[in-house]
């Protein structure tokens, strides 16, 4: 495990573009006054909740570099659950881990998982690169539709395997804009495809937190027999308000996270 926030957070974002090369441009348009320091609000990471490999063996990565466990959400139609991380530095990005249920998923479903994670060795799940290691099997792409067909989640997974899903825009921290539908409509205008389920804009003041994302980049995968384009992962843009204390609200919205998961259907 790394011991430094940063090189873990450098070494997931070099990852992260390789397969997500719009996420350049997306700096290039929001944060133009900061060069590339664009604040993070946080990023996600996706697994299963088998023991081997269930979201506190992805947090184990980030309690080493000095986080804590702070919510939990639960996404009973998409059989999933999740938690979030937070570092003491609030400039540090947050970390929302989600995983599949995979007791709650068909036959099919499990018997695909269960073949996938027992490819993993043991050790690399706390190797250095394990949050970055990508996938540690090779699916057909016939097992991937299948997959889609009952979980788009299951499938990405199986996919893309251990990576960040995406990074996120901390429009708190932007100088050239302040509200989240200048930034969509600045999006808009150098042609990215935004999320619409469930709105453009998920959330409200009301409940401290909007958010917004692009669709997912489409990216070549090698499956068992061939390759194929399929999406990839997204930026999200999230702007948070102040608690009546005075702090800015630091939570999840599971309503609106319901609806960010949507960002790698395809379109
Ligand atoms: C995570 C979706 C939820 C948020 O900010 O609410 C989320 C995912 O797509 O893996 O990121
Ligand atoms: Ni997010």
């Amino acid at each position: 495990m790394h011991n430094n926030v940063d090189k873990l957070f450098q070494s997931l974002w070099n990852n992260y573009l390789e397969v997500t090369p719009s996420a350049v441009k997306v700096h290039e348009l929001l944060g133009s006054t900061q060069k590339d320091d664009v604040i993070n609000d946080h990023i996600a990471l996706r697994t299963f909740n088998l023991e081997k490999v269930g979201l506190e063996k992805l947090a184990a990565h980030f309690i080493a570099v000095g986080y804590k466990e702070c919510g939990e959400y639960h996404f009973e139609a998409k059989k999933l659950y999740a938690k979030h991380y937070e570092h003491s530095d609030p400039t540090k990005p947050k970390v929302f881990i989600s995983e599949l249920l995979v007791e709650k998923c068909s036959d099919t479903v499990q018997a695909a998982v269960k073949d996938m994670v027992a490819k993993i060795d043991e050790h690399a799940i706390t190797a250095d690169n394990f949050l970055y290691s990508g996938t540690h099997w090779q699916v057909s792409h016939d097992t991937y539709k299948a997959l889609l067909a009952e979980s788009e989640y299951a499938a990405w997974m199986a996919a893309w395997g251990y990576r960040a899903n995406h990074f996120t825009v901390s429009i708190n921290y932007l100088n050239n804009f302040t509200t989240i539908d200048a930034v969509n409509q600045n999006l808009k205008n150098a042609g990215f495809e935004l999320n619409t389920a469930g709105g453009e804009v998920k959330g409200s003041p009301e409940v401290l937190l909007e958010q917004s994302s692009t669709l997912a980049d489409h990216h070549p995968v090698q499956f068992s027999d061939g390759e194929f384009k399929i999406p990839s992962c997204f930026y999200e843009f999230a702007l948070r308000y102040a608690k009546p204390d005075g702090e800015l609200y630091t939570g999840f919205v599971a309503a609106s996270a319901d609806k960010i998961f949507e960002s790698t259907n395809a379109r």
